[in-house]
């Protein structure tokens, strides 16, 4: 990968967790994701509690966000992510929305629209889900997201859900 060629962009990632101590898995998740080479953590929101989206017989959820700088090409990242999420023990059952030890979405990738197989950017669900909205607007709070609008109204728009900041 050559990636003096690339252009430094700016990158969301959210980060989820239900398994296992949620609040560790996110804050390894946080460390393993400035350790990859040629990414640099520019910003992390609080974390937040939330109740699950999708099936309720699982574990309420801890997310995050997090924004880094990075030049590598999305689908480099998204191999370095998933990596992660096997390093911390996640388990892909084939089932939809299941509990998961930790789930890292490439959110926005600069101002590029991706599809890609494996990498919808910006991510699908990002303009309803509070659990990605809320964090994401602490930290960029002057965010406009390709093809939904200005972040701030989005936020304005979305109920929390029951969403909490952790203290
Ligand atoms: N629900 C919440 N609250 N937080 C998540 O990170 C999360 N991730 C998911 C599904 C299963 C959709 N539900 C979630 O992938």
């Amino acid at each position: 990968m050559k990636e003096s060629a690339c252009l430094l962009h700016t990158i969301y990632i959210g980060l989820g967790s239900n398994l296992e101590n949620p609040v560790s898995q996110i804050n390894a998740a946080r460390i393993a994701i400035g350790l990859i080479d040629g990414v640099t953590e520019v910003a992390f929101s609080s974390l937040y509690h939330s109740l699950p989206m999708g099936p309720q017989d699982q574990p309420d959820y801890v997310n995050a966000v997090i924004g880094v700088e990075t030049r590598l090409a999305p689908i480099d990242l998204l191999h370095q992510l998933q990596a992660i999420e096997a390093a911390q023990g996640r388990v892909r059952k084939g089932e939809r929305w299941g509990a998961r030890t930790v789930d890292l979405d490439v959110l926005l990738y600069g101002d590029q629209d991706i599809d890609i197989p494996d990498l919808r950017v910006p991510h699908i669900g990002i303009a309803e889900r509070s659990f990605v909205l809320y964090p994401l607007f602490e930290i960029a709070p002057q965010l406009v997201i390709p093809g939904k609008g200005i972040l701030a109204d989005l936020v304005a728009n979305c109920p929390l859900d029951g969403l909490k900041r952790m203290a």
